[in-house]
């Protein structure tokens, strides 16, 4: 069952000289599931083919992008021809409107957008926004929750800060930190509590409204009320970080698909079609603050890349013209049904946390809805699972605490294989 790897352990030994760690960042090291990081050769639909020839299922789609699979021909096309009038000019092209009208078109809250070129850098300009727009100083952000590698944000950070182990990062200072306020997820009285005490001092509120980067996580609806409501109340900004969930779980986002509009909203993955691009965008009237319209400083060389831009709009327009958005919940479900079914039958302490091309195998008994319950799960059993998969040919996150990503090529039938795959990998672990 096992496949060979010998070409992507040279790689690994290759690049663990030159680069830290081996990988560009950690999430991707297999440090928490044991092992090296395979080294892909291409990609193909919803497959991941490595340096040793081996085929995989991906139920990464790099991290969310590729919510149309790798290679869409059409998302090509618009690369291959956009590039030929230039990679980059440092001065605005029309590609910038076209992608910033699509986006204010889909995401009911914004009116205004501003590029940048990753998630990280849209949250720390949305923060800077925020703060300067209310003259304020605190944000509050959630445990788990993660917002990129932003200093200020680096608080009981999800993803690869939760994978290893490091709540707060060495070289973020004390003073970076000390306006941050971190509360537990899906937890009312809390908020009720740092607004009673600091209300007048919040700039915003931070959030990703179904969050990813603790594995997957819902909102209550009670906690996201309260959150729209008390921001409103002591004129702090309510920020959603949608980089994972804009353009997935429904095409307006998850602002669309639970009906609650936040003040901000960051953008990133999908909006640019697995090239590096990040979009923060809300109220006009907030957005106006940005330079040069406004005095909030916030610039890019590469922002609004004419080559990312053109990979942006051809993924959005795929998304309008298909609508996928029914049949990724429909297979969504019957995914998490199918894994549900063999815990169930396997008596497996395990729960399935999903929505639409979302979601996260738990390996705990007890719902998980916060941070604290997610890092109840039993770590080395993932693991196992997760290689026990790798051996079948799916290629999963390797971190219990990363959410899946379905594209709209994972079809019934390959579901129905990943079921069979998963049902002897649970068994054999
Ligand atoms: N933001 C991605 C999901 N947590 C991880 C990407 C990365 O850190 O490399």
């Amino acid at each position: 069952m096992s496949q060979n790897r010998v070409r992507s352990q040279e790689a690994f030994h290759r690049s663990s000289r030159l680069i830290p760690g081996g990988v560009n960042s950690p999430a991707r090291a297999f440090g928490a599931v044991g092992g090296n990081p395979l080294f892909i050769e291409r990609g193909e639909g919803p497959y991941l083919f490595d340096v040793d020839g081996n085929r995989y299922l991906d139920f990464i789609g790099s991290w969310g992008p590729l919510i149309l699979g790798h290679c869409h021909p059409r998302v090509v096309e618009a690369v291959c021809e956009t590039v030929q009038r230039g990679a980059s000019f440092g001065a605005p092209c029309e590609l910038e409107s076209e992608l910033a009208e699509r986006i204010i078109d889909a995401v009911p809250s914004i009116e205004m957008v501003r590029m940048v070129s990753s998630g990280t850098e849209a949250a720390m300009s949305a923060v800077r926004l925020a703060r300067g727009y209310t003259g304020r100083d605190l944000i509050v952000k959630f445990a788990g929750c993660y917002h990129g590698h932003v200093d200020s944000l680096l608080v009981q950070a999800g993803s690869s800060a939760t994978t290893l182990g490091v709540p707060n990062s060495p070289g973020v200072p004390i003073g970076c930190t000390k306006d941050t306020l971190s509360l537990p997820y899906n937890d009312p009285q809390a908020i009720t509590d740092v607004f009673a005490q600091h209300g007048d001092q919040i700039a915003a509120v931070l959030l990703e409204p179904i969050a990813g980067n603790m594995g997957l996580v819902q909102p209550t609806t009670e906690f996201l009320d309260l959150l729209r409501e008390i921001t409103q109340r002591y004129g702090a900004l309510l920020v959603f970080d949608e980089v994972m969930t804009g353009f997935r779980l429904a095409y307006g986002g998850a602002q669309q698909l639970l009906h609650q509009l936040p003040d901000l909203t960051i953008l990133g993955k999908i909006v640019g079609g697995g090239f590096p691009v990040g979009a923060y965008g809300g109220r006009a009237e907030v957005m106006k603050k940005v330079m040069p319209a406004g005095p909030v400083f916030q610039a890019g060389t590469l922002s609004g890349n004419p080559v990312a831009m053109a990979a942006g709009i051809a993924t959005l327009d795929e998304l309008n013209r298909l609508n996928p958005y029914d049949d990724l919940e429909r297979l969504g479900t019957f995914l998490a049904d199918g894994l549900r079914e063999i815990i169930h039958e396997y008596n497996l302490p395990a729960t399935v946390n999903q929505v639409g091309s979302m979601w996260t195998l738990f390996f705990t008994s007890e719902p998980v809805s916060d941070y604290a319950s997610a890092k109840r799960a039993d770590t080395a059993r993932f693991a196992r699972f997760f290689w026990a998969m790798m051996d079948r040919g799916f290629y999963l996150p390797c971190s219990q605490f990363e959410a899946a990503f379905n594209s709209i090529l994972h079809t019934r039938e390959r579901l129905e294989e990943t079921l069979a795959a998963a049902r002897e990998a649970l068994r054999s672990i």
